[in-house]
């Protein structure tokens, strides 16, 4: 019997076929009130509730128009700072997918075979206890670091859940697959080297381009980010009002998006060669002079001397608690090293340049280093290596330092190939280079936090980080060789799914899997299949079943965001995403985790009770039974109000405007040393010459209290650029047989794995397309609407042919793509038409954080006869999902 895809008459048959015909909506007890906002409603009165989208990780405002207790309609809320009034397709799609035939109703647990798609549904209780014992007893049997955990990167914007479950249970290895592919090799790298937010407008920084009425902002370089596609009702549409008046933008991406066709200049740059073209604009910058002196001379920790030996700078002296370490800077009055104390001393004349001998020990400035390091990319030489014309790059770097002040965003492009945080480090240099920093008018900003998160400003789950062993964290597999992957706590993917099939250094056994399609999401989804040969137990929850379903021991279903309360921070203000209904018994993945915790706890797990022990915890919160638990301290903190009150009042704004949007951080007088309190690094500059990189490789500080072995060699205090491992140039084997560039980007009609099941997205975009030049198009025999194969060494897959001069005519673009119609068939849905299975997930990985290759490997494509067997395509195909009634949930707890 195949049951991946259910309706709810199927279902009512599976169960009764089962022998579970338990009573639909009976004693089954979730925890969960139906949504508050409805509750109280009389009938066929339409309400107006406010509310948050989630379908994307921006977190739109929504008025959901609910009548009997249904949501209707859903509009923009103007209110909201960022969104202003707007929803793109994905957010007006929520009610299909609220509504969905195929929504997960109840926990399932399998009967029958794995992979033989027989289910019975249990109860929550039921789901608890088994996955519970199962957890302890594999602990006990084999160590708890043996169970893995996973998450997605967007639903429940808190994903540090997982995070806190781990440290609670005890294992170190959870993985997400954005994380090193996502964001981490930028957070970190503006973590660490600014102190401040990342530049990326799809992650909801650049918080200065949402006033376009006061931003002085002149230019804005979007360098592998769409905002169009990737945040349309948010950043895309302040990005096209900066636009209209009169910003000027230069797009570095290789395929022609809307921004990238409105913009001044669009470099359409080879996948993966994004560090050559950075170091290219620093050389340009640096070698004209071009740079903010004043601003990289005192606020950057460029003219520090550096040994170029140890590649550590030059201190001296001790100094007192709050104060930074004194450097050494070449003082040309007096021609000898000299410490320069923090702010700044005046009566010194530093340089920036030059190598000098302090002490018999050659050092340089670092500014000398980084000259050093981009000295061999000429445009000249970035042109030939990013496939780009040496006159449009300079075209480019002109607009940027002509037109002051100015941001370059950087999206998540760069970080899906393995030179990943040399990109983000660039990012740091070229806007600090400039002086684009916290000025009026630039990206790299630290306005005021909300105070929503007790302990962390991002966080509303506490991690719980003092749970985890110093043991256990030094078994975190990948972790120590990628020792960033300590800002997230998280595990690298490729090493956990290796250690389950080798068991080294130890084998993995259970997986918890708690987000979408994991075979469309993470890199080389084939080699999965033999991973979850050897696992004991997995158990997979989310909104839907995905491929990933087919290969679970138990289905739990999880809140869609119409179902989901959590606190918003907008700007200056806090939004609430609230319940407006709850159907069936779906939960939400907050709740999940806390839930497993304490039946970990309840059959004794050391750990875990620790977990539960308020004294223990103390500030990092002990426990959550429901939503109202984890929220009610969150508000609190932020605006004085309890979850109840706060949903009825919000928006709040936390602080007037003008207190929040605070400029020039780093000149703010900290009352106990009397000096400015800088940057958030040790040094108090931005450290443009990155330090502390080389520390982190060796001991995992400042990221970790306990020390880890190190890193197999020092990571690299500067940029440096890596051609990808299959390049697509002259002499490379590979590029005989696959001599395209495959990459990605974003689409505006479905968020990851999600919404591929949504009638009328699928209606506007049916199946994948793969952009391709005409000339590449006539070489390999394919016409525009052709259907093509496109393999690369790790599989084959098809997709429909847009032959496009939009795009690089060495580059290949698609979209990601699973497809839910064909869940019950042999391929599981993922195997068709699925970028992923092209995807490289095996070394060379990116040495700091460890990312794989989602972007830049090379495929080949040729005509096929036509469309996978059993996919659909026209309108009337899709009504199937349109959406069902649905059942009430009652109140019941757990
Ligand atoms: N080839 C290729 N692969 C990629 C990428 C790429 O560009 N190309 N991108 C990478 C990136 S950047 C990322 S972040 C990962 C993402 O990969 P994953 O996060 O694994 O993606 P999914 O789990 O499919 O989708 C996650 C989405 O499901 C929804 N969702 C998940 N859980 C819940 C929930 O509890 N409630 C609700 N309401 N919704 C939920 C949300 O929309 C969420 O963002 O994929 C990576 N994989
Ligand atoms: N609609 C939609 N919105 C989303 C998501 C989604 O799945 N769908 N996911 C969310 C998530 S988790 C993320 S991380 C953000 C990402 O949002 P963005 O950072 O905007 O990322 P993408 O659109 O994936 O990629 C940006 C652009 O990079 C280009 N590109 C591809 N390869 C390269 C390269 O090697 N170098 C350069 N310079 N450019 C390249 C692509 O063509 C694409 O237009 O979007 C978020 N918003
Ligand atoms: S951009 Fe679209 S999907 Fe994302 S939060 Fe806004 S309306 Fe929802
Ligand atoms: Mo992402």
């Amino acid at each position: 019997m195949k049951q991946l895809v259910f309706n709810r008459r199927q279902f009512l048959k599976a169960t009764a076929v089962t022998g579970i015909a338990a009573a639909f909506g009976g004693s089954f007890k979730t925890g969960f009130t139906q949504g508050e906002a409805t509750a109280g409603a009389p009938l066929s009165e339409t309400k107006i509730v406010k509310t948050n989208c989630r379908a994307c990780i921006a977190n739109c405002g929504v008025l959901a128009h609910v009548k009997n207790g249904r949501v209707v309609k859903l509009e923009g809320n103007p209110e909201y700072p960022m969104s202003k009034g707007a929803l793109c397709a994905k957010g007006l799609a929520g009610i299909q997918a609220l509504y969905h035939p195929n929504r997960n109703k109840y926990p399932l647990i399998r009967v029958g075979k794995r992979g033989e798609n027989k289910w019975k549904r249990i109860s929550w209780d039921e789901a608890l206890d088994t996955i519970a014992k199962k957890l302890m007893e594999t602990r006990e049997k084999y160590g708890a670091e043996t169970v893995f955990c996973s998450t997605g990167g967007g639903g429940n914007p808190e994903f540090w859940s997982i995070a806190r479950f781990c440290n609670a249970f005890d294992t170190p290895n959870w993985f997400e697959p954005g994380c090193a592919q996502c964001y981490l090799p930028r957070t970190l790298a503006f973590g660490l080297m600014y102190g401040g937010a990342d530049t990326s407008i799809a992650d909801s920084n650049c918080l200065e381009i949402y006033y376009p009425d006061e931003t002085p902002i002149k230019t804005l370089v979007l360098w592998g980010t769409d905002p169009s596609y990737s945040c349309p009702a948010g950043g895309g549409g302040a990005v096209a009002e900066l636009r209209a008046r009169g910003v000027r933008t230069v797009a570095i991406d290789p395929r022609l998006t809307p921004d990238a066709a409105k913009a001044d200049v669009w470099l359409p740059i080879r996948p993966g060669t994004d560090v050559a073209l950075m170091l290219a604009w620093i050389r340009y910058i640096l070698d004209k002079k071009l740079y903010d002196e004043e601003f990289v001379m005192k606020w950057t920790n460029l003219p520090y001397l550096v040994d170029i030996n140890t590649h550590m700078m030059l201190r001296v002296g001790d100094h007192a608690e709050g104060r930074p370490d004194t450097f050494m800077v070449w003082d040309t009055k007096t021609n000898s090293a000299q410490p320069v104390s923090y702010p700044w001393n005046d009566s010194l004349a530093p340089t920036l340049e030059g190598t000098f001998t302090v002490n018999g020990v050659e050092c340089k400035t670092g500014f000398q280093l980084l000259k050093e390091r981009a000295e061999a990319f000429t445009l000249e030489k970035a042109a030939e290596i990013c496939w780009l014309d040496t006159n449009k790059i300079e075209e480019a770097i002109k607009i940027y330092v002509q037109n002051s002040p100015a941001g370059l965003s950087l999206g998540v492009a760069t970080d899906q190939n393995p030179n990943s945080v040399q990109a983000a480090m660039g990012a740091v240099i070229l806007n600090s280079l400039m002086g684009n920093v916290e000025k009026p008018g630039t990206l790299m900003q630290r306005f005021k936090p909300s105070g929503v998160t007790p302990n962390f400003d991002t966080y509303i789950v506490p991690p719980a980080l003092k749970l985890l062993s110093e043991e256990q964290l030094k078994k975190r597999l990948g972790g120590i060789e990628h020792k960033g992957l300590l800002q997230w706590w998280a595990a690298q993917p490729s090493a956990v799914l290796q250690a389950v099939l080798t068991g080294k250094p130890y084998k993995p056994r259970v997986w918890i899997e708690r987000s979408g399609n994991k075979f469309g999401a993470l890199a080389n989804s084939s080699s999965l299949v033999p991973v979850i040969e050897q696992l004991d137990f997995i158990a997979h929850m989310y909104m839907y079943p995905t491929s990933f379903s087919a290969y679970a021991d138990m289905l739990l279903p999880a809140t869609e965001w119409l179902e989901t309360n959590m606190p918003v921070v907008a700007c200056n203000m806090l939004f609430a995403r609230q319940a407006v209904t709850h159907l069936w018994e779906t939960m939400d993945e907050t709740l999940f985790w806390s839930k497993l915790a304490k039946r970990c706890a309840d059959m004794g797990h050391e750990n875990c009770k620790r977990a539960f022990d308020a004294e223990f915890m103390g500030k990092d919160l002990p426990y959550w039974n429901k939503m109202e638990d984890l929220l009610d301290p969150s508000c609190k903190g932020a605006v004085n109000m309890k979850w109840e009150e706060f949903i009825q009042k919000a928006p709040v704004e936390y602080l007037p405007k003008n207190e929040w949007k605070e400029y020039y951080v780093y000149t703010k007088i900290d009352s106990k040393t009397g000096q400015p309190i800088g940057f958030g690094t040790p040094s108090k500059k931005i450290e443009l010459y990155w330090e502390g990189i080389i520390e982190l490789g060796r001991t995992g500080k400042p990221l970790t209290t306990y020390p880890l072995p190190p890193a197999s060699k020092d990571y690299d205090p500067l940029p440096y650029f890596m051609e990808p491992h299959e390049s697509p140039l002259e002499g490379s084997q590979i590029a005989k047989e696959f001599p395209l560039v495959m990459t990605n980007g974003r689409l505006p009609f479905y968020h990851h794995g999600t919404l591929r099941n949504i009638p009328w997205l699928r209606e506007i975009y049916p199946v994948p397309e793969i952009w391709i030049h005409p000339k590449a198009a006539t070489k390999y025999g394919v016409s525009h609407g052709d259907w093509v194969f496109v393999e690369s060494q790790r599989g084959k897959i098809r997709a429909k042919a847009n032959v496009t001069e939009g795009i690089n005519p060495g580059v290949v673009y698609m979209e990601r793509f699973w497809n839910p119609e064909t869940l019950d068939t042999e391929t599981h849905g993922w195997q068709e038409m699925n970028v992923n299975v092209l995807s490289k997930n095996d070394a060379p990985f990116n040495d700091v954080v460890g990312t794989y290759t989602l972007r830049g490997y090379q495929v080949r494509v040729s005509k096929a006869d036509g469309p996978p067997k059993g996919i659909w395509l026209k309108p009337e195909e899709f009504k199937k999902w349109l959406p069902e009634s649905s059942d009430p949930t009652k109140e019941v707890e757990v």
